[in-house]
């Protein structure tokens, strides 16, 4: 096993990260809003902007136990794509990315959008076949995807190792150039800045511990750690924790939630020009602005709601990291994170309408969601103005988990889980 030197599991960067978000000027809740949304996160904020941009209603109050994007948002790799193999994933994953390509002018705060290209390798038969395939559907439905050689893999990434000699030489990769990363708590902020600025309350530090509903089943508020809060309609956008949330409206969701780790090496001078994921190897890397190299791991096997994941997940990472990158192999590693996902059974999204009247939810999006988030927020800010889904959220129901129109992106969602 390969020495990982000065390897410190820090957290310096998250409390300095809480500490700035504690200044935002929370104000006091009203008694009543036309909307809450339980979650501050990306998803959370980009909905309320969009209630307030696209369909006028600013009488909103988007509630967050912590801080805002401090969940998954303010913890992910930030890896932008929209080469799913569905349909339905094609369309809200599409509409994101076309989202993201403006995103910086519409919120006029640089959401540091890199379009470097996600390149995710093919290591043996099976994953050519599954990638040629996402490929040609990704194609087909107007989404940019390719396939490269090992050589063109290299001419692209020149510090990738596409030898022989390894356990999984790389034989092909499938290049999304319109893929890539961004910014992520300038996403948060820039959402929240934006819809704040047209009225919308953020309220920090106030964890939702009830969902009141009235005598004919509709919702009618929250209760939360400041006190009642009043409103007909509820969105849910809970990563990681919706489970509990719906439990307080008598709701059961198919989900169970895993923590996931990422962590950052120390800086060095632009090395790594895109993204690299590989599923088969589980790793995905790369670098950020601030010359970081940007590593994810899997999720743990065993569902928990603790934001520390198990240390042989990461030191696994870093070893696959080192196969495919031998040329990292004496990076120091700074800090290490977790976050909670919460993961569905068909790996894909729920973005709906629930039995309860007024009650949304938002969750499911596993390892995946950062990518989606100003799609999602759009097409859920529809959903709760119009009571109805947008075209592009329609398949991505509970109702799915019992009639079976299931869809399925394990294979997509490239991350080991
Ligand atoms: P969050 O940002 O988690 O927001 C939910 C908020 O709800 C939190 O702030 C939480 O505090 C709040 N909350 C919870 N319970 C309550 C309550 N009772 N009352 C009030 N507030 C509450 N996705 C990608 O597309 N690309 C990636 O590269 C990627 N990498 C990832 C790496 C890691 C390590 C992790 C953890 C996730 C990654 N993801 C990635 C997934 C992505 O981060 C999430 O899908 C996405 O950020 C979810 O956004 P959100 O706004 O729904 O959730
Ligand atoms: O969905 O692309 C992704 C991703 C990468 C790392 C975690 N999720």
């Amino acid at each position: 096993m390969r020495k990982f030197s000065g390897f410190a599991v820090v957290r310096e960067a998250m409390r300095a990260h809480k500490g700035w978000a504690e200044q935002w000027n929370t104000p006091e809740p009203r008694k009543q809003y036309d909307v809450i949304i339980v979650g501050a996160g990306g998803h959370g904020l980009a909905t309320a902007y969009y209630l307030a941009k696209e369909f006028g209603i600013t009488n909103v109050a988007v509630l967050e136990k912590g801080w805002l994007g401090g969940g998954n948002t303010g913890r992910n790799t930030t890896i932008i794509r929209s080469n799913y193999l569905y349909d339905e994933s094609a369309g809200i994953y599409n509409h994101a990315l076309k989202l993201w390509e403006g995103l910086s002018q519409e919120l006029n705060y640089n959401v540091m959008f890199s379009q470097r290209g996600v390149m995710m390798l093919a290591h043996n038969v099976h994953d050519v076949q599954v990638s040629k395939r996402h490929v040609h559907a990704n194609r087909l439905n107007g989404v940019d995807n390719e396939w490269l050689t090992p050589q063109q893999v290299k001419d692209y990434c020149p510090p990738i190792n596409i030898g022989k000699s390894v356990r999984y030489p790389i034989v092909g990769a499938a290049l999304q150039r319109r893929g890539g990363v961004a910014r992520h708590d300038a996403v948060a902020w820039g959402y929240a800045r934006a819809a704040a600025d047209m009225g919308v309350h953020i309220i920090q530090n106030c964890e939702v511990k009830g969902i009141n509903r009235g005598s004919d089943g509709a919702v009618t508020g929250v209760e939360t750690t400041r006190g009642t809060i009043n409103a007909k309609k509820v969105g849910v956008v809970a990563a990681g924790h919706t489970s509990v949330l719906m439990e307080m409206a008598g709701v059961q969701m198919p989900l169970e939630s895993f923590p996931l780790q990422a962590l950052v090496s120390e800086p060095v001078k632009p090395i790594l020009p895109c993204v690299v994921m590989s599923s088969s190897v589980h790793a995905y890397i790369s670098q950020s602005d601030k010359g970081e190299l940007v590593i994810g791991a899997g999720t743990d096997q065993y569902a928990s709601y603790s934001q520390t994941g198990s240390m042989h997940i990461l030191t696994d990472t870093l070893e696959a990291i080192c196969e495919v990158f031998p040329i990292f192999s004496r990076m120091k590693m700074m800090r290490s994170w977790g976050g909670i996902v919460d993961v569905t059974p068909d790996r894909s999204p729920i973005l709906a309408k629930t039995p309860v009247s007024g009650l949304f939810v938002n969750c499911g999006w596993g390892t995946g969601g950062f990518k989606a988030t100003p799609g999602s927020g759009n097409v859920f800010a529809h959903t709760i103005a119009k009571d109805e889904p947008h075209k592009i959220n329609a398949g991505f129901t509970l109702e799915r988990f019992r009639n079976g129109r299931l869809i399925d992106e394990a294979a997509a969602a490239a991350v080991a889980h």
